[in-house]
């Protein structure tokens, strides 16, 4: 099931994207953690820094449906996890953590209507968090999260859509998409020190400032970037290369291992 979010306009002209999002659990503090340490967590923060998220997304042209909540999975914020949207097909994943996997059912639910699906099955892991995708080059990230054979199953899924799906170690960070994000058809923002800038050839790339390790997470909406207000030396980057940057507040995630793109599956919308 789910929920028109904030700002959605009846009568409004049909926006671009549908972004799936899912609300923050009362209980994110007792999310995983893997490379950071446990710090204490404002909920009511996260709540309203994820709602002011939710309206940037609106504001972008995005129509925000929100999922089921899910309250007693402390990470079911992280709805990028679950799946792995694309114009053509929707992949439903199988999260690593054993925790999260009971997230996937109601996300499976909400994207039945929007695409065609398939799905990553058992053995085999596979978070979202770990698929970059940049145009028809796919991008994914062998993790504690995502296995060899997550990756094969999606090579296997996308291969008659014509994705290419190329692994690449990640090192230090969690997910492949905490060292690096496409910003636009053909760069790549990333932190070479967690990922090896050579194997997104022959894409150009783009390094974080050094000075802000975990700021190479930018979620893209059409030509715009979604990004968090804590890294302006890597926004300044970004800026100078013309890129237009919309930034929100997202400590509490951040303290969860989260990032902007976690927080939402951003689906072209068909018509
Ligand atoms: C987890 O460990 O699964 C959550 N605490 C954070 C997940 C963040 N998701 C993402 O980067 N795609």
């Amino acid at each position: 099931m789910t929920r028109p979010g904030p700002g959605t306009t009846a009568g409004a002209k049909a926006p671009a994207y549908l972004a799936l999002t899912r609300a923050v659990s009362p209980r994110l503090a007792e999310c995983e953690l893997t490379h950071l340490a446990r710090t204490p967590i404002d909920v009511p923060t996260a709540f309203a820094q994820h709602h002011r998220y939710e309206q940037l997304l609106t504001s972008l042209g995005c129509e925000v449906r929100r999922v089921a909540p899910a309250p007693d999975h402390p990470d079911s914020v992280f709805i990028e996890d679950t799946a792995v949207v694309f114009d053509d097909v929707a992949v439903v994943t199988r999260p690593g953590a054993p925790s999260r996997r009971a997230e996937v059912r109601a996300v499976e639910e909400a994207l039945t209507p929007l695409r065609a699906l398939v799905r990553i099955v058992a053995p085999a892991i596979l978070d979202g968090g770990d698929v970059c995708a940049v145009g028809k080059r796919v991008f994914v990230g062998r993790t504690t999260r995502t296995d060899d054979a997550g990756i094969a199953q999606l090579r296997t899924e996308l291969a008659p859509f014509g994705y290419s799906v190329r692994a690449v170690d990640v090192s230090g960070c969690l997910h492949l998409k905490s060292a690096a994000t496409a910003i636009d058809d053909h760069t790549v923002l990333l932190n070479p020190e967690w990922v090896d800038a050579g194997l997104f050839a022959p894409l150009e790339t783009v390094a974080v400032d050094p000075a802000e390790p975990m700021a190479a997470n930018v979620l893209r909406i059409g030509d715009t970037l979604v990004y968090a207000d804590a890294y302006p030396l890597t926004r300044a980057r970004l800026e100078a290369r013309g890129q237009v940057v919309h930034t929100v507040a997202a400590t509490e995630i951040a303290k969860a291992e989260g990032a902007v793109t976690c927080c939402s599956l951003v689906l072209r919308a068909q018509r």
